[in-house]
């Protein structure tokens, strides 16, 4: 069977359907270049020296991995030259990253959570990159790109997508015309079209979430999970199965490759936080995959692509995955309301 590569389908994506610009389709290939040479770093483990804290803390206050901090030079160095991109913001950054000014700049946006679902690394379970493009803003062509030009909601995505690296490294990605998995042919060093157009079944009997964080849910949560979990004897009459990685990432894989519906929704450990999701990073490039792929996300109230974000590192409560699993979780959240 003929295979067809990144590159290919991206050129197909371009020439006969339209989908994306010279630009777009370079920085697609920038970005899954920077995947891969994260995945060797990922690979090598204790013997590259890359896991453990790095000892520092990100804007988030949260510790730092080596590997945080390895992914996001990685995608900087990679994607600051190529004249594609105007600026960049990561997870792991407090403020924009502006191409400098020996480079040419672009016109699009290029967001990331460089390395996901931090606490698997050393444990040797899937990780991966989240990435999400917007365009930089029309009529500011010509201007100094702000931190201000991000603030866009997750419908503007140009393009979004992850890098699981688990047994296979996997690229996934939409350009806003359905969703495409290649795998990396690790012996050619190229990444190969292996499904395209995937469908996430609507109905589920799996959900992800923490189950230690029970006791500090909302109703509607306590509500959503404490049915499924009454089995075939509740008012769902199905008997559920509970999957939890803990890495975003291996979780919507996993929900892409078969269905299920994920939460991580908003509780009262900080109830000042929204959720403990990021928006930009994470929430919004997987919510459009997954509403790609035929199901759905929203923040208990709605749709996670409709959110005008107020600030870069903004947080949010996600609920997403198999369309009506998904509609029901929200139909507690707004019937509480
Ligand atoms: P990270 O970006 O710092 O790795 O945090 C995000 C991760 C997600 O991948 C995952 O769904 C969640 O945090 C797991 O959180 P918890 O450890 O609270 O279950
Ligand atoms: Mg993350």
């Amino acid at each position: 069977m003929k295979r067809i590569s990144l590159t290919q389908y991206l050129v197909e994506q371009q020439r006969r359907q339209g989908h994306i610009t010279p630009q777009l389709r370079l920085l697609i290939e920038v970005v899954a270049r920077s995947c891969k040479q994260i995945a060797i770093s990922v690979s090598k483990g204790a013997l590259g020296d890359v896991l453990g804290s790095a000892e520092t803390e990100n804007v988030q206050g949260e510790m730092q991995k080596k590997l945080d901090i390895i992914a996001n030079e990685v995608l900087i160095e990679a994607n600051e030259w190529g004249g594609h991109l105007a600026a960049m913001a990561s997870e792991e950054m407090e403020g924009i990253y502006v191409v400098p000014n020996r480079f040419p700049q672009g016109e699009y946006l290029l967001l990331f959570d460089p390395l996901d679902g931090s606490s698997n690394i050393d444990v040797n379970a899937s990780i991966g990159t989240i990435f999400s493009v917007l365009k930089k803003p029309d009529g500011s062509a010509g201007e100094a790109v702000a931190e201000a030009d991000f603030l866009q909601p997750g419908t503007g995505q140009a393009a979004a997508g992850y890098c699981i690296y688990g047994p296979q490294t996997m690229l996934v990605l939409t350009v806003g015309n359905g969703v495409a998995m290649f795998t990396l042919d690790r012996e050619q060093g190229a990444w190969t079209l292996t499904h395209d157009g995937l469908k996430i079944p609507a109905d589920t009997k799996e959900f992800a979430i923490n189950m230690s964080n029970q006791r500090h849910w909302a109703p509607p949560v306590q509500r959503y999970i404490a049915e499924c979990l009454a089995g075939t004897t509740g008012p769902r009459g199905k008997d559920f199965n509970m999957r939890w990685i803990a890495s975003m990432v291996a979780d919507v894989h996993r929900i892409l490759t078969r269905g299920g519906v994920f939460l991580y929704p908003w509780d009262r450990r900080e109830p000042e936080k929204a959720g403990k999701l990021r928006l930009m990073y994470e929430a919004n490039p997987m919510s459009l995959i997954i509403e790609q792929a035929c199901g759905a996300a929203t923040n208990g109230r709605q749709r996670i692509l409709d959110i005008v974000p107020g600030r870069l590192h903004e947080r949010v409560s996600v609920i997403l995955g198999s369309k009506n699993e998904v509609e029901r979780a929200t139909t507690y959240h707004t019937d509480a309301a």
